[in-house]
């Protein structure tokens, strides 16, 4: 295959598409690039970092299991000389991080930036992709992989007179560049998910006054940012083998050891001295050393809802908003949110807790927001209100497969797909932590060099077999379904309305759409590969002599 773009009428070709570049699409372009395949990268934002150059909303920082470990891992030197600073990297530190990635491995070359795809359509007859942007670039290739995001179309809610808000507006997931002041004003913020809970406090320092309007209480856990020392970084490099061993694999991606002991092995005495101490500890050390069935068990559940609902009534000294701020859900079936001081905010004075459930939004005007029971004025409204996530980013893009059906036709009743990968009647299109893999129960990075690797793998095979086309069957598509869901009901997950599940969204298919085996995928994928790419069809190449050119 041939690393030059070629150009046929008006239409550059390539061999591969790829459209994203944030954390997923610019190693699917290391990657193809290695493989010495010529490849072109389509993406809106001004430069590289997808999620991190949207993102930059006050407080926001990785909100996993963090540094040194939320990294890339297929290049050894650039984890030896990466200085990660803190454990929960701000936004600006991942940002950065990748920038150099981008600038280390020369990727902007290959990279459109402020480019949206507007159409994608797959032509039957030339077994290829043609994708059009919005500055007028025709680009064909056999192959298109959508490194859309998992967190990137943004939900904004259709609330009466929203329109006519006359102050400034902004969405956390696509947050200005330019520094937002919020010195002597009145702010709301609709939302109390990780992005609103990240921002309130920090805009509480600087605001005049804060509105948070609160539709679902939430549970949430310190964040135990902790400076990444010398110590830290110097084991992660001499003992790097073994941690990246250890990566992959855990069941979520990270260097740790999986705890085997359920809540109820212990006693309440012992099982409060181990939340108080993870509390102490902070991070996702709560669900990766504490017991392994709180996602399971009601029983476990509650055990440590009840422990998190106690620490918000001791850190909120007003008893009434305490009782606003009570989750009443099972605790992590909702996304686990990191805290830097968020039930702490509700001590100010400036602060006031809006409970949306009592105390609905019925309008904006230009200048206040007017729930049930008054008025608030304000000079500015945040939207912490997510994303449509997991399937929301492919939906926007809409490609055409097969026959010109669209993805939103096929995908109407549920996010129809093969091992989180590809879709029946969308041939040649590969995802990257699309539905039905493990994409955001994942260490993300790591996620999709695997899920990258995966593709290279099937795109050498049908190279290899002169094949010009793959999907999945139907039949494999039921049974991937099937298996998504029988892993899901094991857990409590599917019982709580949230983004995994779709229910954020109005008139998304309601289910639970993220593949909860973990590390177990990777074995899987790679035995359907081994197995002759068990579940898919294939078409012999129509253009071999172009193939062989190529
Ligand atoms: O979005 P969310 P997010 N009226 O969907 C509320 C990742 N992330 O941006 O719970 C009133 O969690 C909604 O209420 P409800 C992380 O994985 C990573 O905060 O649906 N309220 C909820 O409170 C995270 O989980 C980082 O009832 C409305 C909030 O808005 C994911 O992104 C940082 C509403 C939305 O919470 C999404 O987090 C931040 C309406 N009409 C996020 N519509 C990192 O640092 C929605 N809400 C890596």
């Amino acid at each position: 295959m041939n690393q030059q773009p070629r150009e046929s009428g008006s239409t550059e070709q390539y061999d591969v598409v790829v459209i994203g570049a944030g954390v997923s699409g610019m190693y699917a372009l290391h990657h193809l690039r290695e493989m010495g395949l010529s490849v072109r990268v389509y993406d809106g934002a001004t430069d590289v970092g997808g999620t991190w150059w949207y993102n930059r909303y006050p407080g926001a920082r990785v909100d996993g299991p963090g540094s040194p470990f939320y990294c890339y891992t297929f290049s050894e030197e650039l984890m030896q000389e990466w200085n990660w600073k803190e454990t929960q990297s701000e936004q600006s530190a991942v940002l950065e991080y990748l920038e150099h990635v981008a600038d280390r491995f020369d990727l902007r070359r290959d990279i459109q930036f402020e480019t949206w795809v507007q159409d994608a359509r797959y032509d039957e007859a030339a077994q290829c992709w043609t994708v059009e942007t919005n500055t007028g670039v025709r680009a064909s290739a056999p192959f298109l992989i959508c490194a859309v995001g998992a967190l990137s179309t943004t939900n904004r809610p259709d609330i009466p007179g929203i329109h006519d808000f006359a102050g400034e507006c902004y969405h956390t997931g696509s947050w200005p560049h330019e520094p937002v002041s919020f010195k002597g004003k009145r702010v709301a913020v609709i939302g109390t998910g990780s992005s609103g809970v990240q921002s309130i406090p920090e805009i509480a320092r600087k605001a005049d006054h804060v509105t948070v309007l609160q539709r679902t209480p939430q549970f949430a856990f310190p964040c135990g940012n902790r400076p990444v020392t010398p110590e830290d970084l110097a084991d992660a490099r001499e003992n790097w083998e073994d941690f990246r061993a250890k990566m992959y694999a855990h069941t979520a991606g990270f260097p740790f050891d999986t705890h085997e002991r359920m809540a109820m092995d212990d006693t309440p005495e012992e099982r409060r001295a181990l939340y108080e101490k993870l509390w102490q500890r902070g991070s996702f050390q709560f669900f990766l050393e504490g017991y392994n069935d709180i996602a399971i068990s009601e029983e476990a559940n509650a055990s440590l809802a009840d422990f998190v609902r106690d620490k918000i009534r001791e850190i909120v000294q007003d008893p009434k908003t305490a009782d606003k701020l009570m989750p009443d859900h099972f605790v992590i079936t909702k996304r686990p949110i990191l805290d830097n001081g968020y039930f702490e905010s509700f001590n100010r004075d400036n602060v006031t807790l809006v409970d949306l459930r009592e105390d609905p939004i019925e309008r904006f005007t230009a200048n206040s927001v007017v729930t049930r029971s008054g008025e608030h004025p304000i000079d500015m409204l945040v939207l912490a209100t997510g994303f449509d996530a997991i399937s929301g980013s492919m939906l926007r893009l809409n490609p055409k497969g097969r026959d010109g059906v669209t993805l939103k036709e096929r995908w109407q009743d549920r996010f129809h797909n093969y091992l989180g990968l590809t879709i029946g009647g969308f041939p040649n299109l590969f995802m990257i932590h699309g539905p039905g893999s493990p994409g955001v129960f994942y260490n993300m990075p790591l996620g999709a060099e695997r899920q990258m690797d995966w593709i290279g793998h099937c795109m050498r095979h049908l190279k290899e077999q002169k094949l010009g086309a793959i999907e999945p069957t139907a039949d494999s598509e039921e049974a991937w379904a099937n298996e998504v869901s029988a892993l899901a009901n094991i857990t409590l997950f599917p019982r709580t309305d949230s983004w995994w599940t779709g229910a954020n969204i109005p008139g998304k298919p309601r289910y639970f759409s993220v593949y909860l085996g973990g590390s177990i995928y990777y074995q899987r994928i790679y035995d359907m590969a081994d197995q002759g790419y068990k579940g898919f069809v294939f078409e012999q190449a129509r253009h071999v002599d172009d193939a062989e050119a190529s």
